[in-house]
Parts: C-alpha cells; structure tokens; sequence
C-alpha cells in the first residue's frame, strides 16, 4: 500500500487529496477543504482576500495559508481514518504569481519548529511583510513597464520569460515592495512563492522553486530554466540572494519535519518539491498532448494545454511556464471567472439552479446581445479600468440575458485569445468548481465545437499535486514511470461527454468573430461593432 498526499493553497481555500496505488488499486481516499472566509475569521478575508481600500491591490495571509496547513495536518493526522505509516510522500499546489517575504531568522525557525505549540505562533516573527501581493493584484503597471523598457521592450519579455510583465507576476511585486517599502526588502532574506513556503513548511527548510511556479515571475529564463541575471537586474537590488534556487518539479526537497511527525503523527514522507496551481492541473487533467486543451472554472478561468517546446504568444496575452512534465505548457488565465458569474447571478436574483435554467431558456446566440464581464480588472486582454461592457441590446436589467451573455462571453474569449496556439481542439477536459454545471459546460462544447469532458475529481491542482508526489517518489527509488501509468484511474472522465449541439457551429464562428469585435471597439482598438451585429442577426435570426 502506497498513499500520496496533496495539499493545494489556493485562493479561496485549502485543500488536501490522499490518493492510495497499491498494485492495480487507484483511488482517492481523502479529500478535505477548509475555507478562509468561513474557517479562519479570525483573518477577516473575503474571498480568501484580504481588506482592501485600492480595488487594484489584492493580498492574502500567509500566516493564514501556514494555520490551515497546520489545522489540515491535523485532520489528516486524526479524523481521515488513513493508515499514515503508508504515506510515502507529499507534494502541493500553490495559487500561482503570489509571494512571501521571510527574514533571516526564518531559517532557524523552520528547522527549530516546537511540537507542543501551533505552528502560527511561531511563525509570527518571520516575515518581513504581512501581507502577501496575489495574483489578483493589478497594481503594478508602472513596475511592469518599467521592467519591460529595462529589457528591451515587451517580445523581449516574452521571448525571455514566456510571458509579458504582467501586473500580478512577482517580479513586478517585487519592485514595488523594494520602491515602497525599501528597509523591509533589506531586511528580506528569502522571497518565496506560495508553494515554495508551503513546500518549506512541510520540510522545516528553505525549499527551491519549480520551472512551473518560477515561470510566472518574470524572472526566470524560459528555455534554460534558471534565473535571468538581465531580469533580476530589472527588477530590484541583490534579488539573487534572496531567492530560493530552481529545482526541477520532481525534486525531493526533504522529508516531513519533525513537528508534523510529533504534532500530527505523520511519518517521515519525502516532500517533494511543490508547484503552481496550473501546471500542477495539467497533471491533474492527464494532458497527455497537444490538440487536447483544459478549461478550469475556478476563482479564475483558465485554458491550458501542453507543448513539447518553449512557443511564445504573438498576441502577448497567454503566459507560457514550464510543465512539471518537462515539457512547457501555454496558460490563458481570465480573472473574471466564477466572481462574475456570481455577480451575474446575483443581479439576476437566481440560485444555481435558476442560473441554469436560464441558461436552458435562452437562445444560443442570445440574439447578438453580448457581454464583455470585466467586473473586476481583466488579465485576458488586459483591462485596467473595471467596467462590464454590453453590446447588442443588452441592458443589466435584461435578466436571464445577462446569463446567456456571461457564459457565452467568457467562452467566446477563451476561444479567441487561444487561437494562436494553433491547437485544432479535438476534445476538451472540463475541470474546477463551475464544471458542474452541465448547461455551463453545453455553452462551452457549442463555442468551442468539441466535446467536452468533466472529470471525476473537480480539484485537479490538489489531484496533480499528489500524482506529482507518487511519480517523484518513484522516480527517487529509480523509477520511471511513464506520465501516462501515473495518472491513469484518476484522471478517467465522467461519460458520457458533453456533445455540440448540431448546426451551431457557423453561428458560434461568426458571433466569437463579432465578440472579437466587441472586444477591440471597448479596448478602443477598433470601430463601433453595430453594423456587425445587425449582420449577424440578419444571417442567424433575432
Ligand atoms: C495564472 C493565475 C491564476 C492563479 C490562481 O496565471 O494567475 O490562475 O494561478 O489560480
């Protein structure tokens, strides 16, 4: 018997997977959230972030991210009923970009934990910033040009990092935490990213980053896969120094420390080397490769697929990290996902189920009427300014219209901003709390014109993180087990597939080209969409 453990900090919550492949048995045998909001008040977050007056600023706790580890340890320790002597190694998933800042007191505090006392109390003089910068952070503009001119421009960035400076990448945080807050970057003896803190609390240790999480800070090399000395010097003062080394995805940073041993009763498992949420829901999905995509509607929606090569974006919007496969793996990321599907619903005064069946008693189409749901500042095209954008017709008062037109929306964009991966989607793996949704996920086969498929285990970061775990420990003992055996019996979708409904496709093709429209007319890139829309309802019917 083998059981694997994978922790995922997310945005919104903490979740833990126990997966058990002793011989031909593949089962996931625990499976566990705890809730910021709801189970930490203590942080006063919402939405797993923290109070803020700038609606461009998003922080969390990392000491929060640290109690919820501890408080999970122990449900697994105590409540899971699992047999823990058989728990080989653990791994975890981090929401990505976000960063924690550790003084050089941190080091002895990790190797010196007390069993006898919780882990927040000893944390508490650690850190040389409270609050970390998350990914839903878009306050760092200035930094992100100034980042890009020091490097020549943004194809440079891209080329050299796989993406552009995006706002919420943490090199950008960086210099900004450096420009307003110059003592504590001094005083900073370690930048982490959330999952390197998770993987250093786990091991009582300073642990490395992966190429997939290290990949979206603007700071590593791409195609080498080390820190870029042009990058670092972009960025801020002695930054080097200040970073934990990159270590492949597969990396046994240590084992379980002493504290989770003696507190929780856990054993003496390997950690293995933690990633960020995306490329560790690329194993999570079984992206075996390309020509087959992942949608996961979470927080935020992201599209991702794998690529044997380090291909960039020629539109600049999708964001390129390293797989922990080996392989690279493209990402688009829309911030607007679940929130503005909530704040659709909500307007609307619906419950789910009345969301769907809105969804049910509207036309494809939505007669032309169209919604760009930038609630909040858009990653996917960037969008600053926050402001929904109806076209068509559509008023916040046409109901459930505004349901049709959220969800088509955001599919439309998906389909849009992922076009230059030249990938024909063949099939399309369906994962994150909203791909529950039937109705939601019959939009998506429609636009998209593939079959979709909802897999079994909704949270597939934490999934992969454990998957990672059992082929690290394996690969540790000189085994290689091929990507395919590791993941199979997990990652089997829920049948049947979500098929296309016949004769949409012509209809979906033209709309996504009059969504595209929309779009550059509301970044002021292009001219009113009008007559486009009129043409589209004369061909399609209104
Ligand atoms: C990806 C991104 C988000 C976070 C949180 O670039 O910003 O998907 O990883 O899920």
């Amino acid at each position: 018997m083998a059981i694997y453990v994978g922790f995922d900090v997310s945005t919104q919550s903490l979740t833990a997977i126990a997966i058990d492949v002793s011989g031909t048995r593949r089962e996931v045998v625990f499976e566990r959230s705890l809730g910021y909001d709801a189970d930490f008040p203590a942080y006063g977050t919402t939405h797993g972030v923290l109070p803020r007056e700038d609606p461009l600023v998003a922080t969390s706790s990392p000491l929060m991210w640290a109690e919820a580890l501890d408080r999970m340890m122990g449900i697994l320790g105590r409540e899971s009923g699992l047999d823990l002597a058989q728990v080989r190694a653990v791994s975890g998933s981090g929401q990505q970009h976000g960063s924690v800042y550790l003084n050089a007191h941190a080091r002895t505090v990790l190797a010196g934990l007390d069993a006898a006392r919780p882990l927040v109390e000893q944390l508490g003089g650690v850190f040389t910033r409270k609050a970390s910068p998350i990914w839903m952070d878009s306050s760092t503009a200035r930094q992100c040009e100034e980042i890009t001119r020091a490097l020549g421009g943004a194809e440079a960035v891209s080329r050299l990092t796989g993406s552009v400076a995006f706002e919420r990448f943490t090199g950008p945080q960086i210099r900004k935490f450096h420009e307003y807050d110059p003592a504590s970057y001094k005083r900073t003896a370690m930048i982490h990213l959330v999952s390197s803190y998770g993987a250093s609390l786990l091991a009582g240790r300073h642990a490395p980053i992966d190429p997939g999480d290290g990949a979206g800070m603007s700071l590593m090399d791409l195609a080498r896969r080390q820190w870029s000395p042009a990058a670092l010097a972009a960025t801020a003062p002695d930054l080097l120094g200040k970073l934990p080394p990159l270590a492949e995805s597969w990396s046994v940073v240590g084992s379980l420390a002493e504290y989770w041993r003696r507190r929780h009763g856990l054993p003496a498992a390997k950690v293995v080397a933690w990633s960020g949420d995306n490329p560790c829901s690329l194993v999570g999905v079984g992206l075996a490769g390309e020509g087959e995509v992942a949608i996961s509607l979470g927080t935020s929606d992201t599209l991702f697929g794998t690529m044997r090569e380090a291909r960039t974006d020629p539109t600049l919007a999708a964001s390129v990290f390293g797989a922990p496969t080996g392989d690279y793996m493209a990402l688009l990321c829309f911030k607007n996902g679940s929130l503005a599907r909530e704040r659709v619903r909500d307007a609307a005064r619906l419950d789910w189920p009345g969301f769907s069946r809105a969804l049910r008693d509207t036309r494809p189409g939505n007669r032309g009427a169209l919604m760009l749901p930038w609630f909040e500042a858009e990653i996917t095209p960037n969008v600053l300014e926050p402001g929904v954008r109806r076209y068509g017709g559509l008023e916040p008062e046409s109901g459930p219209a505004n349901v049709r037109a959220v969800v088509e929306g955001q599919m439309m964009a998906l389909a849009t901003h992922s076009r230059w991966m030249g990938v024909e989607v063949r099939e399309i793996r369906a994962t994150g709390g909203a791909a529950a949704n039937a109705e939601i996920l019959q939009v998506m086969a429609d636009v998209h014109g593939a079959p979709v498929r909802r897999l079994k285990v909704g949270n597939s970061a934490c999934l992969g993180a454990a998957l990672r775990a059992y082929h690290a420990d394996e690969l540790s003992e000189g085994r290689r087990v091929p990507w395919k055996e590791i993941v199979s019996g997990f990652v089997e979708p829920e049948d049947p597939p979500v098929q296309p409904t016949a004769g949409l496709g012509a209809m979906y093709a033209e709309l996504t080209r009059v969504y595209a429209a929309c779009e550059a007319h509301a970044l002021g890139k292009g001219p009113e969409p009008v007559p486009l829309i009129a043409a589209f309802r004369t061909r399609f019917g209104t």
